[in-house]
């Protein structure tokens, strides 16, 4: 008898050859199972055990390795633009912009109302003297991937929430570390609008101040690449670009950026294409005017005029600050009217001018911080009835020279009145003063706090400048002036442990903080404007120390930009001299530190000062350019894979800070020269005015 075959054998071996795969596939299923149930049970609970794990960790690891391989392809990008824009600027053509100052004789006025109804200047720096070399514009920052422009339901993606291994405090890794870890987890504000630029995500509607992160949480960026030299800025031999050229580029592209998407608005918000309105005046615009007259952008500013002839109204119902109105529209106006001779720009300051006249209606002479310009009414912050120090004190130099055009007095009197009476006022400290001033009493108020930054700097930079501009025949500003740097020498200023930086702190009743604002870099400039004016060698000294320092306030940072505010080591064993908040790490694209080195070049000419300007340039062009236009203020100078676009283009950053690097970069010491003009605290430069004939 032949023993009965086995089913599973006879079905494989008389099979059709076309099912052989399956039947192929089910004699290994069987004889895997058969295999698995030979197994002990030990050796089953392993192997399905080993299983799990290698499920688990597979499904772990798949997001970030996608995600690992977008970001690498998102650096090649910029990597490869960048090597096209070096390309594309090494040859720039010699600018011959430098020649086009004007050498016309400054005006003959005195320091009181002196008739000067002609423009005095004339053309003062023509644009037909300058030739026009136009190189490619081409963003170094490459385009986002259009994927990232999206609208999500989270503040940012959430490989943007964890991770991040940079430390602000330099040396003090811990705090950022716990700021990281609070800050994850926010899901509010889920109907905001999100945008993506350079791989990072961020609300169209930001503003200006700093981030929301009350506590000093905030989002954080992914980590840096493991070859930190892929995203640091491409060094650029400095002699063999045309540096003018550069800068000139650079305000084109800001310009396309405002004219594209903001015309006539005061701000730009190039991530988003879009405006912001903060008084309704095309602040951006009239900020611009001299600078684009300077760099001979004839196009640009011929436009930029047919707006101003046929749009811009003051005549609106709108509450405007008196102080940002002042240093930026009048002073524009009246630096444009001088720059070119041109009526119109003199009429709009005018018109302008006797609206603001309102704000000096109050009980004590010191003026209200806002004005209707339209309805003529003025009134403080709807939260007190002070006045900021600086604003008061800050509105004078345009405020006298509209006086000194017009042959009308008020203008000069309602501002010459307010520096008499802080020149009089007790509360002072060696001549440093309190941050805000009531306007009913007249007195100073929050006493005991003192600082060279936000709220108090430019009444330091107008006591000197009012002195320049008046001929320096006003003994009381000069006094003042002189008093407050002896204060700031005795009180503010220290040196840091590590490597003796010197810098200028804050006091607080009598409590020294080693807190320093970005602002505060305005100082040395100031210091070597009046040193150049005949006082005291020391301030020089000063001068040059603190600049140092503000250099090093760009150049400790990661992405080569200052941070709005830096505090300081005291401590020789602390390691490192500068140490950043989280909450501070902004850069609003400030001009205060290319402003002072363009006073320290031209009193100095040390070349290291251009060489510094030049380095910030790059920063800026590297870290904060926009591919369509514009430039935007970022939320974290010391990342530089991630520096956190806000969205918003500062017109001061076509006002000012351009506009002083163009001049630091200039061989033409006759442009703009200091001897003739004094530049308002918005870059804006008016008449010296001549002394009086003895
Ligand atoms: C400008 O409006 C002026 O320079 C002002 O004096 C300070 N703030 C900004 C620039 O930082």
């Amino acid at each position: 008898m032949y023993p009965p075959s086995r089913k599973d054998f006879i079905s494989l071996t008389l099979s059709d050859p076309h099912s052989h795969t399956y039947n192929n596939g089910k004699h290994r299923r069987q004889s895997c199972w058969r295999k698995w149930k030979q197994l002990s049970r030990l050796q089953r609970s392993l192997i399905l055990f080993l299983l799990a794990l290698l499920l688990i960790f597979g499904l772990l690891s798949y997001p970030s390795i996608t995600e690992q391989w977008r970001g690498l392809s998102d650096r090649e990008d910029w990597l490869e633009l960048n090597d096209k824009e070096l390309k594309t600027i090494l040859p720039g053509v010699k600018s011959l912009l430098d020649g086009a100052a004007d050498k016309a004789p400054a005006p003959v006025a005195g320091p009181h109302v002196e008739p000067a109804l002609v423009p005095d200047a004339g053309p003062g720096v023509g644009l037909d003297a300058v030739v026009e070399p136009r190189g490619p514009d081409i963003p170094i920052l490459a385009k986002p991937p259009t994927k990232k422009k999206t609208f999500l339901n989270k503040r940012s993606p959430p490989n943007l929430q964890k991770d991040g291994n940079i430390s602000d405090t330099v040396g003090g890794e811990k705090q950022e570390q716990e700021a990281i870890q609070d800050g994850d987890g926010e899901e509010e504000d889920k109907a905001k609008k999100i945008v993506s630029w350079r791989g990072a995500m961020i609300e169209a509607d930001q503003a200006t101040e700093p981030p929301p992160s009350a506590d000093g949480k905030e989002a954080v960026a992914p980590p840096p690449p493991a070859n930190p030299a892929n995203t640091v800025p491409l060094e650029v031999s400095a002699g063999a670009v045309d540096r003018l050229e550069a800068v000139r580029d650079a305000f084109r592209h800001a310009w396309k950026g405002y004219k594209d998407y903001a015309w006539g608005h005061d701000e730009l918000k190039p991530i988003s294409k879009s405006f912001g309105e903060w008084f309704g005046l095309g602040l951006t615009l009239i900020d611009s005017l001299d600078t684009m007259w300077i760099m001979g952008l004839k196009e640009e500013f011929a436009e930029a005029k047919n707006w101003v002839e046929k749009e811009l109204s003051f005549n609106k119902n709108v509450d405007v600050n008196l102080f940002e109105t002042t240093i930026r529209v009048l002073g524009g106006l009246l630096s444009t009217y001088h720059l070119t001779g041109d009526q119109l720009f003199l009429e709009k300051a005018k018109d302008l001018g006797s609206r603001l006249m309102p704000a000096f209606k109050t009980p004590s002479k010191i003026p209200f911080s806002d004005v209707n310009i339209g309805k003529g009414t003025a009134h403080p912050p709807r939260w007190t009835s002070d006045s900021t120090l600086a604003e008061v004190t800050s509105i004078q130099l345009e405020f006298r020279e509209l006086s000194r055009l017009t042959q009308e007095p008020q203008y000069q009197e309602v501002v010459n009145e307010v520096m008499k009476l802080v020149h009089k006022l007790p509360g002072k400290q060696d001549g440093l003063v309190p941050m805000f001033i009531n306007t009913n009493s007249g007195q100073f108020t929050h006493k005991g706090v003192f600082t060279l930054g936000a709220r108090a700097d430019s009444y330091y930079e107008y006591l000197l400048k009012q002195w320049i501009q008046g001929g320096k025949t006003e003994d009381e500003l000069l006094e003042d002036y002189l008093q407050a740097v002896e204060g700031v020498k005795k009180h503010l200023v220290r040196q840091t442990g590590p490597s003796r930086l010197t810098f200028v702190g804050e006091l607080s009743h009598n409590r020294f903080n080693p807190k320093m604002d970005h602002l505060v870099c305005f100082l040395p400039g100031t210091l070597a404007l009046g040193a150049h004016n005949g006082l005291p060698g020391d301030h020089m000294d000063l001068a040059v120390e603190l600049i140092e320092t503000c250099h090093q306030m760009y150049k400790q940072m990661e992405t080569g930009l200052s941070p709005e505010i830096v505090h300081f080591s005291l401590q020789a064993g602390d390691g490192r001299d500068v140490v950043v908040k989280p909450a501070d790490r902004h850069n609003l694209l400030r001009p205060e530190t290319v402003e002072s080195l363009f006073y320290m070049y031209r009193f100095t000419k040390d070349t290291k000062y251009r060489d510094w300007g030049w380095d910030i340039l790059q920063s800026f062009n590297n870290y904060t350019k926009v591919p369509d236009g514009g430039y935007t203020s970022i939320n974290n100078v010391r990342d530089p894979v991630n520096p956190g676009p806000r969205d918003k283009m500062e017109s001061f950053f076509l006002g000012e800070t351009l506009k002083y690097l163009y001049l630091l970069f200039s061989d033409d010491m006759e442009l703009l020269s200091l001897d003739k003009y004094i530049f308002n605290t918005e870059a804006h430069p008016v008449p010296i005015w001549p002394s009086p004939p003895k």
